[in-house]
C-alpha cells in the first residue's frame, strides 16, 4: 500500500469509529429546520451533507482543513524557488488533514507522473467531435472515454466487498487526476493549435507540467497556474459540481462517472464557466467603448446597461459568500506582486470598485462582492492564454482534487445512496393549510 493509501486508511478508520459512535450518541439530534423558502429557493443553506475536504464560512470564506488560503500560502510545499503552494500539496492535505512535507508532494508528483499514461482511444475520442464543441464538453467527453479504466468498475463486477470500495475508489481518484492535465492538455492543443501537441515534462510537478503541455515555458504563469490550480480545488460540498460528484457518487458510480457529470455542472455560467463569461464580458466593454483604459464613470454605464438588458454581471455575487471572495483577493495580491502595469488587470480592479455600490443598489442581491472568476481571465491573458472558452476546463482539472479526495472519504465512511425528498405545489398548499390552517 502506497504512503498516501496507508495515511488515509489509518486516518478514515479512526474517522469511520468516531462517526459511528457520535451517531450512535447523537444521531437524533436537529441541526437545520428547512423553510418553504429554501425548497423553492434551491436549498439554500440548508445543512444536510458531509464534506470532509473543505468548510466555507459566509464571512470568511473557504478553510481547507482549518487552513484559510493566505495560510496555505505560506505552509504548503512550493517549487523550487517559488513563491506560491503546489497543488500536490492541497490534494494530501485534503486527504489525510495534514500539511504534507516535501518529500511527500515530490513523493505524489512521481506517483502521479507514474500513473498518467491515457489510453489512446480516449484521444480518439476527443478528435472524433467537431472542432467548434466547447471544450467542457470535450472534458466531460474525454473523462467518460476512460471510464472502462475504472478501477471500481471492473472490481465491482467481479463482486467487490463493500469494505473494499474506499480502495478502489482511491486509486481511480489517483489515475484520473494523474491524467487530467493531459487530457485537458489535448483539448486544448487540437482546439486551438492544429493538433500540435507537446509531450509532458516529468521533472515537472503537476501544475508545472500542465501549463507546459498547454504550450507555456513561462516561470511566472507555472506560479500563478500553481496558485489558480490550488484555489479553485474545493469550496465545501453545496456547490453544483461538487454535490454532482457526489450524488452520482452516492449510487456508486464510478468517479470517472461522477467527476464526468460534475463537469457539466461546472460549464454552467452561473458556476464555473463564469470564468469564460467575465472576460467576455470585459473584451466586449472595451470594444463598444473603444479604449482598453475605461474611466470609472465609463465602467458604470455599462454594468447598468448590462443589468438593464436582464443579464447578470458576471463573476460578481455568490449563493452563500457574503464578502469578498479570499480567492479573488489571492488572485489580486498576486498581480499586485507580478503583473501591476495590465491594462486588464487594472480593469478588473476598476470594476471591483464600481460594481459592488451598483448591485447593492438593487436591494435584492445577497453578496455584491467579486468570487473566484472575476479576476482569472485577465491573468491568464496576461500570460498569453487568450482562448476564453478554455478558462473553465482549467477550474474543472483543479476542482477534480477536491470533489475526488471527498469521494474517496464518502466511499470509506460508506455514505449512502442520497436522496431528499420533494413535493409539489399542490402539497405545498395542503400541508399550509393543515398545520397553519392558511388560506392558499
Ligand atoms: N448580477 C446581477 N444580478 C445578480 C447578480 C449579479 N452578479 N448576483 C445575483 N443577482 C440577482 C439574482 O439574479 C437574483 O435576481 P432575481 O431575484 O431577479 O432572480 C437576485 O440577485 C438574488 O440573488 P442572490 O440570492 O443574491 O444570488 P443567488 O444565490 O441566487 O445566485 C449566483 C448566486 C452566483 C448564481 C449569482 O450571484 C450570479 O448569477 N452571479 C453571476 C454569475 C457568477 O459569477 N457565477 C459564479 C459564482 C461563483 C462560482 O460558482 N464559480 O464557479
Amino acid at each position: 500500500m502506497d504512503q498516501l493509501k496507508q495515511l488515509f486508511y489509518e486516518k478514515a478508520q479512526n474517522a469511520a469509529k468516531e462517526v459511528k459512535e457520535l451517531l450512535k450518541e447523537h444521531g437524533d439530534k436537529k441541526v437545520d429546520d428547512v423553510l418553504l423558502d429554501q425548497v423553492f429557493g434551491g436549498m439554500r443553506d440548508i445543512t444536510c451533507m458531509l464534506w470532509e475536504p473543505s468548510l466555507l464560512d459566509a464571512e470568511e470564506g473557504i478553510r481547507f482543513r482549518g487552513y484559510s488560503i493566505p495560510e496555505l500560502r505560506e505552509k504548503l510545499p512550493r517549487a523550487e524557488g517559488g513563491t506560491e503552494p503546489l497543488p500536490e500539496g492541497l490534494f494530501w492535505l485534503m486527504m489525510v488533514g495534514e500539511i504534507p512535507t516535501k518529500e511527500q508532494v515530490k513523493w505524489l508528483t512521481e506517483n502521479w507522473n507514474r500513473r498518467a499514461n491515457v489510453p489512446e482511444h480516449v484521444f480518439r475520442a476527443i478528435d472524433s467531435l467537431p472542432h467548434d464543441t466547447h471544450p467542457m464538453t470535450q472534458l466531460s467527453i474525454g473523462v467518460l472515454a476512460m471510464q472502462n479504466t475504472s478501477v471500481f468498475a471492473q472490481r465491482y463486477n467481479t463482486g467487490m466487498n463493500k469494505s473494499e470500495y474506499w480502495d478502489a475508489t482511491y486509486e481511480d481518484t489517483m489515475n484520473l487526476v494523474a491524467r487530467l492535465p493531459r487530457v485537458a492538455a489535448y483539448i486544448f492543443r487540437r482546439t486551438y493549435h492544429n493538433g500540435e501537441h507537446i509531450l509532458p515534462d516529468i521533472s515537472l510537478d503537476w501544475a508545472g507540467n500542465y501549463t507546459h503541455m498547454l504550450g507555456f515555458n513561462d516561470e511566472g504563469f507555472h506560479e500563478y497556474m500553481r496558485l489558480f490550480l490550488t484555489i479553485h480545488a474545493d469550496h465545501e460540498g453545496g456547490n453544483a459540481s461538487a454535490h454532482t460528484t457526489h450524488l452520482v457518487g452516492s449510487t456508486l458510480s464510478d468517479p470517472y462517472l461522477a467527476f464526468s457529470a460534475a463537469m457539466n455542472a461546472l460549464a454552467g455560467p452561473l458556476h464555473g464557466l463564469a470564468n469564460q463569461e467575465v472576460i467576455r464580458w470585459i473584451q466586449k466593454m472595451v470594444d463598444t467603448l473603444g479604449t482598453s483604459k475605461p474611466t470609472r464613470e465609463q465602467i458604470s454605464e455599462y454594468v447598468k446597461s448590462t443589468l438593464t438588458g436582464g443579464r447578470v454581471i458576471p463573476g460578481y455575487g455568490h449563493a452563500v459568500l457574503r464578502k469578498p471572495d479570499p480567492r479573488f483577493m489571492a488572485q489580486r495580491q498576486f498581480a499586485e506582486d507580478n503583473i501591476p502595469d495590465s491594462d486588464l488587470v487594472k480593469i478588473v480592479w476598476k470594476i471591483f470598485d464600481v460594481v459592488p455600490p451598483i448591485l447593492s443598489s438593487l436591494g435584492k442581491v445577497k453578496n455584491p462582492w467579486p468570487n473566484v472568476d472575476a479576476h482569472s481571465g485577465a491573468m491568464l491573458i496576461h500570460y498569453g492564454l487568450k482562448e476564453f472558452n478554455y478558462y473553465t476546463v482549467l477550474f474543472g482539472v483543479s476542482r477534480s482534487l477536491g470533489v475526488l479526495a471527498a469521494t474517496c472519504w464518502s466511499r470509506v465512511l460508506g455514505l449512502p445512496l442520497e436522496r431528499p425528498k420533494s413535493v409539489t405545489i399542490d402539497w405545498v398548499k395542503e400541508y399550509l393549510a393543515k398545520e397553519y390552517k392558511a388560506v392558499v
